[in-house]
């Protein structure tokens, strides 16, 4: 044996040589188990025995011994064999803390793990060294596992590992919006893992991959199907189906769950009601549950989301969510099933002209008045915010109005509304700020974190809930760097004390290895990364400023007035604001505990960040005088911040680029294509939210910039051939709200005289990427051909708006006055080759060179 890990180590060395930044696809995650440096393998191959010895021999710790068998030997080189009991040598030992005491009788483990929970320990037993992993249960094996191999990933010390870690919440759940037929609603990377076609895919090996990836930072279950849920899903096929989804699941530790939509009675089961208390109804779904049981006999339990968004509910038969809640949990009680009920229950259809119509109220008080009455097999499930998972939101009031019933936090890994995986928005700082928040209940302290874990209240149950909509993208989530927030997300709800900075540096050197260069960059545009976003998106507390009724991605300010979806601005030519306050406002303000009710109330202590969702406010009203705001007026501080976000968008591009040659070169070109889309779409999003205010407002940029714009040439204003002006709607999601277009068939051009001064210049190129085509454009100085590209990102709008306004910029264009620069665009399809503006500014690298 020893001979053979020897072997391992001599061959690891070859290897290493030639594959440290060999080209990766990103499929692996952050679990790559990247071959370590010579030294680092030295160091730790004196510490790690040659054999592992799994002591329980259930699926979830054979998975266990075969990650470690993998992990081990691709880190290091080595072979770990599999011994029934090693020999005398010293092993890695897999098992319960029952079965490591019976193996090892005057091994003390100390305090003990609960459920789900492990010890990492080293011991010496006759002068050789053993690495116990010693897990409350299996699940808490594999974890420790996995534990193990990120201490060597990050290589760590082996010789005294003494950890014990316990989760800090049993439900620790992804969802998935998918649709049997195989799309995913607010999925951005592709189609579903799990179903095509109105059934379950053949192949599910994509399945089993995510179940590892999620294990690997203590997922324990996930919810496959859109939680507006396809009334097929509870058929006897569909659950033959899932069932071998589950099996997918089932040696990773993970359970699987269902989304259910309360009607299934009536649609599906032929009932002449689905009201909750009808004998019938009970009768109905305590069969569907067995017989989701008999298919799958670790079945989690369901997501229910009802009267919302036009879902069906108990509403219509004058029931409450309790009640409705109450059946289904009843029903999945006996097979040790839960019923996550969503308290994402609302109007869509509100009345925007009364002043105290308010969404925000909404969860609250549907469910505060059932506080105590839902069976404990139930858990509410709170979204962190209470509209819907915009840029910055308060915490949900409701966190703290259900103190005699379970509770977990729904948070979205998905980027629906910041910037759907092609901006980098690291979401953990944004959980964090919910998550320590301290509601002040019973005016004692219990922050959120607390409340889902089920601490501040006692309850049994409680957790964390992510919205993931992972797709067939090879990489999972379509930005490379997207994946830190579902790793992040997994750490959080293992432990939600972990700090940002340590999970933005642990997600970092298991994706991109341990140079220290890379690990400091790339976790320091990770953490910038969300408040940038909110800087060019959704100042001040007033939600993410898009097209709420289109894709919820680019510009689209006014699309939230005036309509019953209730995320109103209140938005006039003297202020802006939901006034939620008590004394004049909604009264929203009043449903967080009389403290910090007290604290939002008053405009002296509203945090600026939240001011415009909790009170409306002119203008010209003078945020505080600390720092960031210092004393800025509201209006002054939108175009300042969006300002400062695009430019922090740019600079994440230099930061990434600085990594070029550490980085392997196919995930480097992934991630600068994006930073670069990423810096363009910040200036659509800039240009768009100044422009708007500036209008409305009527008050000036006191630095002049906004809409004006010396060193742009409005396309409309180019001598045109083919191409005709068009309107574009919202009028501020194009620069003077116009653009050109070219008719399919044709080739169209806009060109202009340039006077510049003799110098080097970057040239950028503002047109519109809509998904139905793929059009050709050339850019001609005088004749010379200077760029050519093909309008082909992969965006899956069709309009000419924010959501498709995209720049293509050419570098170090020397210019003399008196050129000429001709755009030549050539249609395809459905897409007239459009194009918005050419802007000419002085080259960043000069200006970077005279700054030095
Ligand atoms: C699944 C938002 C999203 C919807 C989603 C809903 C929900 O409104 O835009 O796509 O529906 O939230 O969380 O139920």
């Amino acid at each position: 044996m020893l001979m053979f890990s020897l072997r391992g180590v001599a061959f690891g060395a070859l290897v290493l040589a030639s594959t440290s930044l060999l080209a990766e696809d990103g499929s692996a995650g952050w679990l790559r188990y990247a071959r370590l440096e010579q030294s680092a393998i030295a160091a730790l191959s004196k510490d790690l025995p040659a054999e592992v010895e799994t002591l329980d021999t259930s699926p979830v710790v054979l998975s266990a011994r075969s990650e470690a068998q993998k992990g081990i030997s691709s880190m290091l080189g080595r072979t770990l064999q599999a011994a029934e009991v090693a020999d005398a040598n010293g092993a890695l030992v897999l098992g319960t803390v029952a079965e490591v005491q019976q193996r090892f009788p005057s091994w003390k483990p100390g305090a003990a793990p609960q459920a789900e929970g492990y010890i990492l320990r080293t011991i010496k037993s006759h002068g050789h060294s053993y690495i116990l992993v010693a897990g409350a249960d299996p699940n808490g094996v594999l974890y420790g596992t996995f534990r193990l191999l990120e201490k060597i990933a990050e290589g760590q010390d082996l010789a005294r590992l003494n950890d014990v870690e316990s989760p800090a919440a049993p439900i620790r759940w992804v969802d998935q919006w998918d649709n049997s037929n195989g799309t995913i609603e607010r999925g951005y990377s592709g189609r579903s893992i799990f179903f095509d076609n109105g059934t379950v895919r053949p192949d599910l090996a994509r399945a089993g991959e995510y179940a590892r990836l999620l294990a690997s930072v203590g997922i324990n279950g996930a919810d496959v199907n859109n939680v507006n849920a396809d009334l097929k899903m509870l058929s006897p096929e569909m659950i033959k189906q899932v069932a071998r989804i589950a099996d997918q699941f089932r040696p990773w530790g993970v359970r699987l769950a269902l989304s259910v939509d309360v009607s299934s009675p009536k649609v599906v089961g032929g009932l002449d009601t689905f009201d909750p208390l009808d004998p019938k109804v009970i009768a109905w779904w305590q069969k569907a549950v067995d017989d989701v049981y008999a298919a799958i006999p670790d079945f989690a339990g369901f997501t229910v989301k009802a009267d919302s968004e036009g879902r069906a509910g108990p509403a219509q038969y004058g029931r409450t969510p309790m009640d409705a809640a109450n059946v289904l949990a009843r029903a999945l009680k006996p097979h040790g099933g839960v019923l996550l009920y969503r308290a994402f229950v609302y109007n869509h259809h509100a009345d925007w002209k009364d002043p105290k119509a308010d969404r925000a109220r909404a969860a609250y008080n549907i469910f505060h008045s059932l506080d105590g009455k839902f069976d404990d097999n139930v858990i509410v499930q709170i979204k962190n915010g209470p509209i819907d998972f915009q840029v910055r939101e308060p915490a949900s009031p409701l966190f703290a109005g259900l103190p005699k019933t379970n509770v977990s936090i729904e948070v979205q890994a998905t980027q629906e509304y910041t910037g759907q995986q092609r901006h980098l928005v690291f979401l953990i700082p944004m959980w964090k700020q919910v998550l320590d928040l301290d509601m002040r209940a019973e005016n004692r302290s219990t922050p959120v974190k607390e409340i889902v874990e089920g601490k501040s209240f006692h309850r049994p149950l409680g957790g964390f809930v992510a919205v993931a909509n992972v797709g067939l993208d090879t990489n999972w989530l379509h930005h490379p760097l997207a994946m830190a927030n579902l790793y992040g997300f997994g750490r959080l709800a293992w432990n939600p004390d972990t700090s940002s900075e340590t999970i933005a540096r642990d997600w970092t050197r298991l994706t991109f290895g341990n140079n220290a260069k890379v690990v400091d960059t790339v976790s320091a545009m990770l953490l910038s990364s969300w408040p940038l976003y909110e800087d060019y998106t959704g100042p001040l507390g007033l939600g993410t400023l898009t097209n709420i009724l289109g894709p919820h991605y680019g510009p689209g300010i006014e699309s939230a007035e005036r309509n019953g979806w209730g995320q109103w601005l209140r938005a006039d030519h003297d202020g802006i604001g939901m006034d939620r306050t008590v004394a004049t406002g909604t009264g929203y303000i009043g449903q967080y505990p009389p403290e910090l009710a007290a604290v939002y109330e008053s405009l002296k202590t509203c945090p600026d960040e939240l001011l415009l969702f909790m009170h409306h406010v002119a203008y010209t009203y003078k945020l505080h005088d600390a720092s960031p705001y210092n004393g800025e007026t509201v209006v002054q501080w939108v175009y300042d911040s969006h300002y400062k976000g695009a430019a922090g968008a740019a600079k994440l591009v230099e930061q990434w680029k600085s990594l070029d040659g550490l980085v392997d070169q196919e995930r480097y070109a992934q991630v600068l294509a994006l930073q670069e889309y990423q810096a363009g779409h910040a200036i659509v999003w800039r240009d768009a939210v100044n422009s708007w205010f500036h209008k409305m407002s009527g008050v000036d940029d006191a630095q002049g910039r906004v809409d004006h714009f010396p060193n742009r040439i409005e396309a409309e204003a180019m001598t045109l051939d083919g191409y005709t002006p068009v309107d574009v709607t919202p009028w501020e999601t194009a620069s003077g709200g116009k653009a050109v277009v070219c008719k399919e068939g044709a080739t169209c051009s806009a060109t202009a005289e340039l006077q510049r001064p003799a110098g080097l210049y970057d040239i950028a190129v503002q047109y519109f990427d809509l998904h139905d085509g793929v059009s050709t454009y050339k850019l001609y100085l005088g004749s010379k051909l200077i760029g050519e590209w093909k309008a082909d990102n992969t965006l899956i709008f069709n309009a000419l708006g924010g959501d498709t306004s995209t720049r293509y910029t050419i570098r170090d264009v020397m210019l003399h006055p008196g050129d000429t620069l001709k755009l030549v665009g050539q249609p395809d399809r459905d897409e007239p080759a459009p194009v918005d503006y050419i802007e000419i500014d002085p080259a960043q690298s000069k200006v970077a060179a005279a700054q030095r």
